[in-house]
């Protein structure tokens, strides 16, 4: 039914703006108990209608994600050197949104090559290892939506929109767990209670083909890489517990760094855990619950909370969604526009 489908596009990219403006502040913070009480009343403020300040500034998250909604809503076919042109300018315009340290060298050679062959100066990162960085998952999302119902392609245009810039397999599967999280949020009926064990093992039985298939052979992986697999084990493993010193394990086990092997897990965690109540985070609201969560995990918050805002934002739907919290940051008015086009363009170019 497309309204609420139209719903859940807004949902996810509101959700990925969200989590990455509220979560910025917090970048590489460790959050201590104390903290989670400013958190806690952060998180009223933001959703209390009288708060009148600035609202909070998207990141580089969501300066990316911007450039993905465009890439697949302006042409009929992707068109990888028109997306890389996207991410150039938008870093042109405005350098300083917080992007990752490296990820700069690829845009000057993207630039100084005139865009030639688009692919090749992020082989080129960390002596040809490629970026392990979270930057490909952190701004997946538009490419779950758009392609939900044609896995194979949204598994083919998510891995070359993230080998602009990050080659190495950690970012590349990362990004892919990332997106398949995101449409089996999209699918799943939000007037349901969502069965966790359930979206783990289906995480995890796709992640074994992908892991299993080695599916770029160009790159110097082993085909017994389960990364991702094991890390999906320990996410299942959290499910249903929620004792007091249970963050403290998730930063441990999960992580919470920049790198997607130690994100991506993790928001997905975030996403489970927050399904039901969670200690000392106060609220009825499940969207905020996940995303207050994920910033007090501390480490990598802005894009921690924005990727589990996207799952959060495509199971909820807009309505999950306090107006507040969205009058509160930056961009979420566009935002919600670029949803309704990326659900338009996919009629569109089908005609
Ligand atoms: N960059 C940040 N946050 C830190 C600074 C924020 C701001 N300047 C402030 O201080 O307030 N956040 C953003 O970066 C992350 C996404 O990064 P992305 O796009 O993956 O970039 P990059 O540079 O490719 O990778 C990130 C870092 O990871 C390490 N790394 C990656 N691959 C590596 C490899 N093969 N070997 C060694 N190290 C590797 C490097 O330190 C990279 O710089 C998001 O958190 C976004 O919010
Ligand atoms: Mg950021
Ligand atoms: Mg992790
Ligand atoms: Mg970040």
């Amino acid at each position: 039914e497309s309204a609420l489908l139209k719903s859940k596009f807004r949902g996810c990219l509101l959700g990925s703006v969200i989590g990455d403006c509220t979560g910025a502040p917090y970048e590489g913070d460790t959050i201590t108990s104390g903290d989670k009480i400013v958190i806690q009343r952060y998180f009223d403020k933001l959703e209390d209608a009288e708060f009148k300040a600035p609202y909070k500034q998207y990141t580089d998250d969501t300066a990316m994600t911007k450039s993905i909604v465009k890439f697949l809503t302006d042409k009929p076919e992707p068109d990888y050197k028109f997306l890389a042109r996207l991410f150039v300018n938008e870093y042109v315009k405005e350098p300083k949104r917080g992007y990752g340290a490296a990820i700069g060298e690829v845009f000057k050679k993207l630039k100084a090559t005139r865009f030639e062959d688009v692919f090749k100066p992020a082989t080129e990162q960390f002596h040809g290892k490629g970026s392990y960085g979270n930057g490909g998952a952190m701004r997946v999302a538009p490419i779950a939506l758009y392609f939900h119902d044609n896995y194979d392609a949204m598994l083919e245009v998510a891995t070359k929109a993230t080998k602009l810039t990050h080659t190495n397999t950690f970012a590349i599967h990362g990004a892919l767990l990332q997106c398949i999280a995101v449409q089996q949020a999209l699918l799943a009926d939000p007037k349901k209670k969502l069965d966790p064990e359930e979206f783990v093992a289906l995480l995890h039985e796709k992640m074994k083909k992908i892991e299993n298939a080695n599916i770029d052979r160009e790159m110097d992986i082993s085909p017994e890489d389960r990364a991702y697999q094991d890390k999906l084990k320990i996410v299942e493993d959290f499910i249903g517990k929620n004792y007091e010193d249970l963050d403290e394990e998730v930063i441990f086990q999960l992580g919470n760094g920049i790198s997607a092997y130690e994100s991506v897990p993790t928001a997905i965690h975030c996403f489970l855990r927050a399904q039901n109540d969670i200690a000392r985070i106060e609220t009825d609201n499940q969207f905020r619950r996940t995303i207050q969560y994920a910033i007090s995990l501390g480490g990598d918050t802005d894009t921690i909370a924005s990727m589990a805002g996207a799952i959060c934002g495509a199971y909820l739907g807009e309505e999950g969604i306090n107006p507040e919290l969205l009058r509160h940051c930056e961009f979420t008015k566009e935002m919600s526009e670029m949803a309704d086009n990326l659900l338009s363009a996919r009629g569109e170019f089908s005609k």
